[in-house]
């Protein structure tokens, strides 16, 4: 809750009308220039809706959040953007605010509270109402606005994100701007209920539905819905009815409407409106008016002017910014070292995942573990079992079966400052969370040009051999390690998983942690003394001459067997673990093989577009001169996996089929 109840006064009159008249000028100069092809992409502009923006940031504070859409100029200027920082963005220039890596749909001004602009329609609002979950968390007293469109609310976003900030009380006040349409769609041909706002009374919260063409309008509601966030009866949702008088996007004609609706809605503009208002009621010369008229079209040409003159943006610095943190190669990795006796203590996989947890939640108050059932059930796999007691119901928080959320709270509380850790059930209910996690998490930090940082660590089982059926059983890390920006997890001992996640728990970067069902009960050393284990670096578990097994997660457990089969006919199998499946670490497998001559994947993914598959390419790109046999790739067959035992095991890979692969490719060596 604010620590004042005072808010700031409201901006003079001509102050506001100086914003809405910059926004104007601002879409409709760069609409002549997107126009012309002087723009890279698309655009889209908000001319029409400006009292919504002007009206809404009126009496937000630089320390106010608010996340924005596709359709963000307007947002952007209204909440104190530089107008040439702005438009250098659209230009796709160096002093953009996102250097050109965001472009019109893509820009952040962190230190105003601009958390960015969106180009996934309704993808905005669990990351916005994440971050009010940190701001509560945190004890700050900002408020976070929402920004979206009338098509974004029919998205699922919107409705867990309500959800989830009307159960805990978030201090958000979610926007929409219900400008009539979804591209060419009418709302009211796509859109159930009495309206948008009502959809709040679903969520019993606090509703409203306004005038978006008045400015006025929009700024009392806004500061009366300040106040409710800041007394505690937060969240509040707002219905700002308004018009989108241009197309779509810069090439909508706007062939499917009705030119006379249209004139309607023109005649109701809202500059036109306010200005004309401020003559009736407050007594504003037409001269003054005109003299701001006159400044906004001065900065407006003077930016152009400048912008024209830019050199084009340095090609190289696309390869920059993707992650937060570089990748760390230097500092030595303690898990190559054996451990001495006595200084370690055998216990199994999610226990050692537990003290991590732990061990962080102890050092670090804005850690939190956040997913469904992860209280007083522990988690599906028990990993958080007994910490609620120790941690307390704030700390080790119950969701609602609401994957998207959960993900997208989990993005917009780290970008917030605080430290989630979520919990994916099974790591198949991901597919839920998948536009969370690969458009805004992995992307956050290189679209908005490093101004904002997303630290979550996303953990999850995946894995079959239990006959839980195919929406149960599946591995999907190797899907995550296409998508830059990600670091991918996938530990196989205890005190890997201990070390590995202690480090991911540390990173600056969007990180998930994939576990294994079949491993959470396998015991191992794990160290007395908590230790970092580098993301990247794979680990030669057994030694050996004869061909290479490269493996991960329970993987590893299948390898080491069938390398003690192979034993047995002196066959020395070296079994590589890749703990890390980005960072990639090729180099080791590689090296690996062109010892041995020989190697073979082995994958619980399934096997078209696994990471073998990359492996494989990698390796013969490292090592090809090296190589005296085909690579072979052992994974799940291309089914999905089968709940009948029989049937499962036919599927997935066991001993006996690393055996005969190891054997195939030896026997076809040159
Ligand atoms: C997830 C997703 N689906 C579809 C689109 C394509 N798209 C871009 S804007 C838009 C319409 C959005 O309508 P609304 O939320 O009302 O915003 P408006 O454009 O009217 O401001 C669509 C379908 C998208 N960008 N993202
Ligand atoms: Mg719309």
């Amino acid at each position: 809750m604010r620590k004042t109840l005072v808010l700031p006064p409201l901006p003079p009159p001509l102050a506001l009308y100086e914003r809405m008249a910059t926004i104007r000028a601002f879409e409709s100069t760069m609409e002549v220039e997107s126009k012309a092809g002087r723009l890279p992409g698309t655009f889209h502009s908000s001319v029409g809706q400006e009292a919504v923006a002007v009206g809404a940031c009126a009496s937000l504070t630089d320390g106010d959040q608010i996340v924005s859409n596709h359709r963000g100029h307007g947002h952007f200027l209204a909440k104190g953007g530089d107008v040439y920082r702005v438009m250098a963005e659209l230009y796709g220039r160096a002093d953009g605010y996102s250097g050109g890596r965001g472009g019109t749909q893509h820009m952040a001004g962190a230190s105003i509270g601009f958390m960015g602009s969106n180009g996934i329609t309704g993808g905005g609002i669990p990351v916005a109402t994440g971050l009010g979950l940190a701001a509560r968390r945190l004890g700050k007293d900002n408020v976070v606005v929402s920004f979206f469109g009338d098509g974004a609310a029919n998205q699922g976003t919107f409705h867990e994100a309500l959800n989830m900030a009307a159960v805990w009380k978030l201090p958000v006040i979610f926007i929409c701007e219900n400008n009539g349409w979804g591209m060419s769609t009418p709302t009211s041909e796509v859109t159930a209920g009495p309206s948008i706002a009502h959809r709040g009374e679903a969520y019993g919260i606090l509703y409203k539905s306004i005038n978006g063409n008045d400015l006025d309008a929009v700024a009392d509601q806004v500061r009366a819905a300040i106040q409710m966030v800041q007394t505690g009866v937060a969240p509040v949702l707002l219905e700002a009815v308004t018009w989108r008088q241009r197309g779509h996007s810069r090439s909508d004609g706007c062939e499917y409407r009705d030119r006379s609706q249209e004139a309607e809605w023109n005649a109701r503009d809202p500059l036109a409106l306010y200005r004309a208002r401020l003559i009736a009621q407050e007594n504003i010369a037409v001269a003054k008016l005109d003299e701001i008229d006159r400044k906004v079209e001065a900065t407006m040409q003077a930016a152009l002017k400048r912008c024209q003159a830019l050199p084009p943006v340095e090609p190289r610095s696309a390869f920059e910014k993707v992650f937060a943190t570089p990748q760390d190669l230097k500092t030595p990795d303690p898990s190559q070292q054996p451990l001495a006796d006595g200084a370690f203590e055998v216990k199994p996989y999610w226990q050692a995942i537990q003290e991590a947890l732990r061990e962080a939640m102890d050092r670090d108050q804005r850690y939190f573990i956040f997913g469904e059932d992860v209280a007083e059930y522990g988690g599906c796999f028990k990993v958080t079992r007994g910490m609620l007691a120790d941690y307390g119901k704030e700390r080790i928080v119950n969701t609602p079966v609401s994957e998207a959320g959960i993900a997208g709270l989990c993005v917009g509380a780290a970008m917030g400052g605080a430290r989630p850790v979520g919990e994916f059930m099974f790591m198949d209910f991901i597919l839920l969370a998948l536009d969370q996690l690969l458009n805004h998490a992995a992307k956050f930090h290189y679209i908005y040009d490093g101004q904002v940082k997303a630290p979550l660590v996303m953990r999850t089982p995946m894995g079959g051999y239990r006959g839980y059926g195919a929406t149960h059983s599946q591995c999907l890390d190797a899907l995550l390690m296409h998508m830059p920006g990600l670091r991918v997890v996938t530990p196989w001992s205890p005190r890997d998983a201990k070390g590995l996640l202690a480090t991911c728990l540390e990173e600056e970067n969007p990180v998930v942690f994939v576990e294994h069902k079949a491993l959470y009960g396998a015991q191992g050393p794990v160290p007395k003394q908590s230790e970092r284990i580098p993301l990247g670096r794979a680990k030669i578990v057994r030694a050996g001459k004869d061909l290479t097994l490269c493996a991960n997660s329970y993987m590893v457990s299948m390898a080491l067997q069938a390398a003690e089969t192979l034993a047995k006919e002196s066959i020395e199998a070296e079994v590589v673990d890749l703990r890390c499946l980005a960072p990639l670490d090729r180099e080791t497998v590689a090296k690996s093989a062109a010892r041995t001559g020989a190697l073979v994947t082995v994958e619980e993914s399934h096997y078209t577009g696994g990471w073998g598959a990359e492996i494989a390419a990698s390796v013969q790109e490292l090592a090809f001169g090296y190589l005296d046999a085909p690579i072979l790739r052992v994974a799940a067959a291309d089914v999905p996996i089968a709940s009948a035992p029989e049937m499962e095991r036919a599927i997935l890979p066991s001993a006996d089929k690393i055996v005969a692969a190891a054997k195939k490719a030896l026997e076809s060596r040159s």
